[in-house]
């Protein structure tokens, strides 16, 4: 069996074992009769840190000693699941590890589930910050990906009674072995106070209140390669004399308990996927990153070497040079005023200086369109919160006289507009995501600057969502084409000439049937529902939003329990529907959507007549750790969004990778999805863009579908009518209302005839096994383009001009 973990090697194998048990021993203190499980992950994880240590170094004093222009990628999120298994694969030791656990009695794949997620980010653009780290360290480019140390990262998501529930998830609790505090290198960060202009004429910043940040480092392994980055995370920490005025009057106790006010600062993440909220804790914690993030750039630049023959580089004429910041969304934006204050106040520099220095640095990625998710930050708001006549007060626009605009409240800051003035390159993550900011909501200033503006279509990292979760799919493609596809995944194209070959779709059916009883065994041990490993396995894995359309699945569903109720002894293709995703905790109609789901699964689930034919899974508590067990398990993906509106989506290519077929509409990298396999491969269904817009301008009527199609009625009715909520029968009154009375924003009735119509040729299809699997194969075959590896070169190439750093062990 040729495997791309590499073949065990006996003497690392010994070593290991020896490692392990020392580790057991020493950093535990326990012995094989009450060490448990955890203990065991712990071991390990601190075994295989040892072997990441010594690359690790040596890539940093590489990157001291040669001075290469470096990149900073800079986000609030950081998504990364588990680190064991990828650390290990990514360092070539994952059978060497599997051996000395099976020789040692151990069962490694329970250990790797003792592991907590690293839930640090939300969605899409948390985990896509985490691809790009592994991508970047592949690559061997010298980078660093910058945030924040959440103490709770995105909530545990528990499902009562069919609704949501929020619970923090202390995710380290148990330790983290993946990370190490560098209290040496702390630094202040300054809040509030005001300027003053000093004797010498330049101005100072005075009256403060000071927050440490204390530093975090995280290994980020390339994959076959001796390169190791660093992910440096920031965790608030209170001065020593943070609260002086207590400790003054001799409140010693007050003052120490008050420090938890400066920590709380990185407590928490913020839920919410695509929902601006202007609180004033989140604007902090994006100062707190920012600032602490460019003391440590612009030390390190200052304190280079090479290339330059000061000790200590004091012109700031190399910055562009040596240094790329990369804005992940505008949540870190105020790195550009805080480097222009930087060069301004704190070196002297002239504005148009600093200014042309900033604007070569920085490069703004563009992650939504959705209006309600652009940030604006409102001065008065943020000082007085909750003051609504205080706002109305001081108002724009004041409401008297000939409305002339109050100009002392001219306070709005568009983060999105500074971080395109601020950046030399602004890019969309898709190429029909890129026109529709070039043409829609950047307009202005792609007239302005229209060689600003890029596309970088988004990718994920093959060795997570293929070699780490996928390994048996991963080893038969190797069989097949040979293993350099894991290092350039356009090789994947070989496997196109064997799409009709009966061995390799027996092979490739086979893999798939092997996860989906993993999964089945999984869900039943959970909820102990029965799934038919033989239905389809029908998965819509994403956050609840009403844009990204479950309700239009749910209609869908709703249909097909109708038709079996309707035609009890009818022929029809057995399918299991699984629906998972976290609701931001204040977004009342996703909550619903949830509900609704969880109430519909109960009908079905227990109807007698439907038996095994149909059946609904809601998956709770979704996460990066779930996603590596549905992905692969899956046949059908669902990427049904309204088009124009989800940017990207990275879900998509983890499913087509994993030989998926997708139902889709034409919106973000479906449609190049689309283009590489040919939109015969995929079932491509509904309004695209500019018959969205063009249906908009019209006079877009939600009625008019409900009362043209009966199945669709059917649905809507029930859901309104309380059938799916014999308890309480309005309670879905507002989820209804919300189409067919308040403008169905998304176009749900508009897309529902077409996208039931392509369900039923899915269900036809799949039926045709041989055509099922050579489009399953097509599918793999074409996904190359979309490794995070292709994305980060373009980006290396295009906007960050950074070269590759050979590290030499
Ligand atoms: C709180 C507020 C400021 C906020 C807005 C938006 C917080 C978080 C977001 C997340 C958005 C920007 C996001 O995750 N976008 C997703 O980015 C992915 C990676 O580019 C895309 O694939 C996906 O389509 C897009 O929705």
């Amino acid at each position: 069996q040729i495997s791309l973990r590499g073949i065990p090697k006996l003497e690392n194998v010994d070593e290991i074992k020896a490692t392990f048990i020392r580790h057991v021993h020493a950093d535990l203190a326990k012995d094989r009769n009450v060490a448990t499980t955890n203990d065991y992950y712990l071991a390990l994880a601190h075994t295989v840190r040892d072997h990441v240590v010594s690359k690790w170094i040596r890539t940093q004093q590489t990157y001291y000693n040669t001075d290469p222009k470096r990149v900073y990628y800079l986000s609030l999120e950081y998504y990364m699941g588990r680190s064991l298994c990828n650390t290990m694969v990514n360092l070539g030791i994952a059978t060497e590890s599997e051996e000395a656990m099976y020789q040692l009695g151990l069962n490694i794949e329970e250990m790797e589930e003792s592991e907590e997620d690293a839930g640090l980010g939300n969605g899409g653009l948390g985990r896509l910050a985490a691809c790009f780290l592994d991508s970047m360290a592949t690559l061997n480019l010298p980078a660093y990906g910058y945030g924040i140390r959440y103490e709770y990262g995105i909530f545990k998501q528990q499902i009562r009674d069919g609704y949501q529930v929020e619970l923090p998830d202390s995710w380290l609790k148990r330790g983290n072995p993946w990370e190490i505090a560098r209290p040496e290198y702390m630094l202040p960060v300054q809040f509030y106070g005001r300027s003053e202009l000093g004797p010498d004429g330049k101005h100072k910043w005075v009256g403060t209140q000071t927050v440490m940040a204390l530093p975090y480092d995280s290994p980020i392994p390339g994959y076959k390669t001796n390169t190791v980055n660093t992910m440096r995370l920031w965790s608030a920490r209170s001065p020593n004399d943070f609260d002086l005025s207590y400790f003054n009057h001799g409140d010693y106790i007050k003052a120490v308990i008050d420090r938890n006010l400066a920590e709380n600062i990185s407590r928490v993440l913020y839920p919410n996927d695509n929902f601006f909220e202007g609180k004033e804790l989140r604007l902090k914690q994006e100062y707190f990153m920012v600032s602490a993030t460019l003391q440590d750039i612009v030390r390190r630049y200052k304190a280079a070497t090479f290339g330059s023959r000061e000790l200590s580089r004091k012109s700031f004429d190399l910055f562009p040079e040596k240094v790329a910041i990369q804005l992940n969304d505008t949540h870190p934006s105020l790195a550009i005023p805080e480097l222009m204050r930087i060069l301004v106040d704190l070196e002297g520099c002239t504005w148009e200086y600093a200014w042309k220095i900033c604007t070569a640095t920085f490069g703004y990625t563009n992650h939504t369109v959705l209006p309600e998710a652009l940030e604006r930050w409102h001065g008065v708001a943020l000082r007085f919160p909750g003051d609504h006549d205080r706002l109305r007060r001081m108002s724009l626009i004041e409401e008297d006289g000939d409305k002339r605009v109050n100009m002392a409240n001219l306070s709005i800051v568009n983060m999105a507009n500074l971080s395109i003035v601020g950046s030399h390159a602004i890019n969309g993550v898709a190429r029909i995501h890129t026109e529709i900011i070039k043409n829609s909501i950047f307009r202005d200033f792609f007239e302005f600057t229209p060689e600003k503006f890029q596309n970088k279509t988004n990718g994920i990292t093959p060795r997570r969502w293929l070699l780490v979760s996928n390994a048996a799919l991963a080893d038969l493609i190797t069989e097949r084409i040979g293993e350099k596809w894991s290092l350039d995944l356009r090789h994947l194209h070989k496997l196109e000439q064997y799409a009709d070959d009966p061995d390799l779709q027996r092979a490739f059916f086979d893999v798939k049937q092997s996860n989906k009883q993993r999964l089945a065994t999984l869900i039943k041990e959970q909820y102990k529902i029965e799934i038919n490993v033989d239905s389809i396995f029908d998965c819509h894995v994403k956050r609840i939003h009403e844009y990204k359309r479950q309700l239009l699945n749910a209609l869908h569903i709703i249909t097909l329990y109708n038709r079996i109720k309707e035609n009890p002894s009818g022929d029809f293709v057995p399918r299991t529907v699984f629906i998972g995703g976290k609701a931001a905790p204040g977004y009342y109609m996703a909550k619903m959507i949830i509900k609704l789901i969880c109430s519909i699964a109960e009908v079905v689930n227990n109807d007698p007549i439907v038996g095994n034919r149909l059946k609904v899974v809601f998956l709770e508590n979704y996460r990066v750790s779930l996603a590596e067990r549905v992905i692969p398990a899956t046949d059908l993906s669902e990427q049904i969004s309204t088009a124009g509106t989800e940017a990207s989506g990275t879900g998509n290519m983890k499913f087509m990778l994993n030989g998926a077929l997708t139902i889709g509409t034409m919106d973000g990298a479906n449609v190049e999805m689309s283009e590489e396999v040919g939109a015969e491969n995929m079932f491509i269904f509904g309004l695209n863009v500019d018959e969205v817009e063009a249906l908009a301008k019209a006079g877009y009527d939600p009625n008019k579908y409900y009362h043209a199609n009966r199945e669709l009625k059917h649905a809507l009715d029930q859901i309104g009518n309380g059938y799916f909520s014999a308890t309480n029968r309005d309670l879905f009154v507002h989820v209804v209302d919300s189409l067919l009375k308040h403008g169905d924003r998304y176009m749900l009735l508009a897309d529902y005839a077409s996208y039931v119509e392509t369900q039923d040729r899915v269900a036809v299809e799949f039926r045709n096994r041989k055509l099922w699997m050579r489009k399953c194969i097509l599918n793999v075959a074409a996904s190359g383009k979309f490794s995070s590896d292709r994305t980060i070169q373009e980006y290396a190439a295009d906007i960050w001009k950074a070269e590759p750093v050979n590290v030499v062990l």
